[in-house]
């Protein structure tokens, strides 16, 4: 009884996702969804994109958060769409929250909608939006050995950003560990390592993005 209701919601939403899929489609706007823990720099990375994109997409952003508008507030001055959702307490966006946002946004108005997840290394994954690209960041100062705890979202991202590089070397984090765990977990996965803080790596990441959202 228990595993139908479960199902149920699953189904629910991966038609709402069907349906917001179809609005990108039809708006011609290229969704992505990014996921990460709390802190692992989600918001950073989505100020470095914009700024690294320049006026070469119209991009617009979703800020998904269990409470506050502090992320929304960060970007609001980058002269974008920004909407706020609030989950109440749930730890993770799901495809109803993103067609309530988009009433909110002219999607003809853009290129690029980056919906920034709740800070969560698990259940985000869960929830498929409608997006066309799901990426996640792992940040230096969470441990290399994060993907064997929390494997769904490594082996169902289509990219990982490892942030914070410029914090390798302050402690036991081994990159080549990290590169070849998510590999084997994930052979097609592709992996950027960057830091928000010195810009280093940020320009490869933000080329690729344009390519493939354009
Ligand atoms: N050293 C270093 N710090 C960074 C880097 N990127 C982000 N930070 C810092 O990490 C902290 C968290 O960054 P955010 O961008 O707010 O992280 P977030 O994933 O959006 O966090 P939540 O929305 O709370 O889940 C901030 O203090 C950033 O300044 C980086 O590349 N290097
Ligand atoms: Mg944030």
């Amino acid at each position: 009884m228990d595993i139908k209701v479960l199902e149920g919601v699953f189904d629910a939403n991966e038609k709402i996702a069907a349906e917001n899929r179809e609005l990108f489609r039809e708006n011609e706007v290229f969704a992505m969804n990014l996921m990460a823990s709390p802190g692992a720099g989600k918001t950073s990375l989505i100020e470095s994109t914009i700024k690294g994109l320049g006026k070469r997409l119209r991009i617009g952003v979703i800020e998904g958060d269990i409470a506050s508008s502090v992320d929304s507030e960060r970007l609001k001055n980058l002269g974008i769409q920004v909407v706020q959702i609030n989950t109440g307490g749930a730890c993770h966006l799901d495809a109803n929250m993103i067609r309530q946002a988009l009433e909110y946004i002219d999607l003809t108005a853009l290129d690029l909608l980056i919906i920034e997840n709740v800070g969560n290394l698990v259940c985000p994954a869960e929830f498929k939006l409608g997006e066309d690209l799901r990426v996640m960041i792992l940040s230096v100062a969470e441990g290399h050995d994060k993907p064997l705890k929390y494997p769904l979202m490594f082996s169902d991202s289509e990219v990982l950003i490892v942030n914070k590089t410029d914090l390798i070397g302050m402690g036991d984090f081994d990159l080549e560990e990290l590169r070849a765990t998510v590999k084997r977990m994930n052979p097609g996965i592709t992996i950027f390592e960057l830091s928000c803080r010195t810009a280093q790596g940020v320009e490869r990441w933000v080329d690729w993005l344009y390519e493939r959202a354009s």
